[in-house]
């Protein structure tokens, strides 16, 4: 662990609460623009929640600090849910909400580093994020920097050879450093991704390319805690990845049920009911 710094701004509020308030915040800028990448954002909301007010390493008023740990967004289109998070870890000022994929908006629909705080990379072309992550991994340990890379990436991209290459060389450098963590919300942009291209068994691969894996409930907080509490203390050479098994649109019941697709279309109308029905869930 980072021996210097760890973020604790806001301790007493819960991770339900943070991944409620990332839902929210996410379904607020949905409504600005009428659109966006919300049944993702809400799917990985418990994710970034323990990810942002758990594991990481940061100081929300000096973004680039070179202690911090890196989060690396390899799914540019997640965009929102980024947003989210760093809005609510003090990052990105809240009232930027409202200019959400604007004109000369720091939030543009797809994430773009030089845009915007917090955003590391501009990752978007697909299966582009783990090989960075390699790169950055390699050279923090070359420079004796103690932090963590963390990739955030989607199951769609396993069906990249990009991503195994990376898989290859990140055990190949023995990158203890390194941790990516997989959104398997079984959709793709033309259907279920287990029937566009089947990576199963996934945790068996993973652990043939020599990574220490864990595959939890993406949604369930306690078992998302502990995964990134095992992969942080791991004494092993060697890279961690964690499989999340997500439920897209988690929180709003009737998106939930909605016959799901990559990009799930939300009515003028049902942003503001979408609303409703998570105050209705909002946590103590
Ligand atoms: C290399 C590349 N190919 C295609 C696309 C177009 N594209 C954007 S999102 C997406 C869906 C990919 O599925 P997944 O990454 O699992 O995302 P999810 O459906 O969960 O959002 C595709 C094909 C892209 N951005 N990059």
């Amino acid at each position: 662990m980072n021996a210097g710094y760890r973020h604790r701004a806001g301790a007493n509020v819960s991770l339900e609460l943070r991944a409620w308030n990332i839902r929210r915040k996410a379904l607020m800028m949905g409504e600005v623009q009428g659109q966006g990448y919300i049944g993702q954002a809400l799917g990985i909301a418990d994710v970034l929640a323990a990810s942002y007010f758990h594991a990481l390493n940061y100081k929300p008023e000096e973004p680039e600090w070179e202690g911090r740990d890196r989060f690396l967004l390899s799914i540019g289109h997640y965009a929102i849910a980024l947003y989210a998070v760093l809005m609510e870890a003090g990052i990105l000022p809240e009232d930027e909400l409202e200019t959400y994929g604007m004109d000369d908006s720091r939030m543009p629909m797809s994430g773009m580093a030089s845009y915007t705080p917090g955003m590391e990379i501009t990752g978007g072309s697909l299966g582009q994020g783990l090989g960075i992550a390699v790169g950055m991994a390699l050279g923090l340990k070359r420079k004796k920097n103690p932090a963590f890379v963390y990739n955030m990436m989607s199951d769609g991209e396993l069906g990249e050879g990009s991503t195994w290459e990376a898989a290859m060389s990140g055990s190949h450098h023995k990158l203890d450093n390194l941790i990516c963590l997989i959104d398997f919300n079984n959709q793709q942009a033309d259907g279920k991704s287990t029937e566009m291209l089947c990576s199963e068994p996934l945790d068996a691969k993973w652990e043939a390319f020599g990574w220490h894996c864990q595959r939890v409930n993406g949604n369930d907080l306690e078992a998302v805690v502990a995964a990134f509490d095992a992969a942080r203390a791991l004494k092993e050479p060697r890279p961690r990845v964690i499989i999340f098994d997500t439920t897209m649109c988690k929180g709003v019941p009737f998106l939930e049920s909605r016959e799901i697709t990559h990009f799930v279309r939300v009515e003028a109308d049902e942003w503001s009911k979408a609303l409703a029905v998570l105050e209705e869930g909002k946590p103590q």
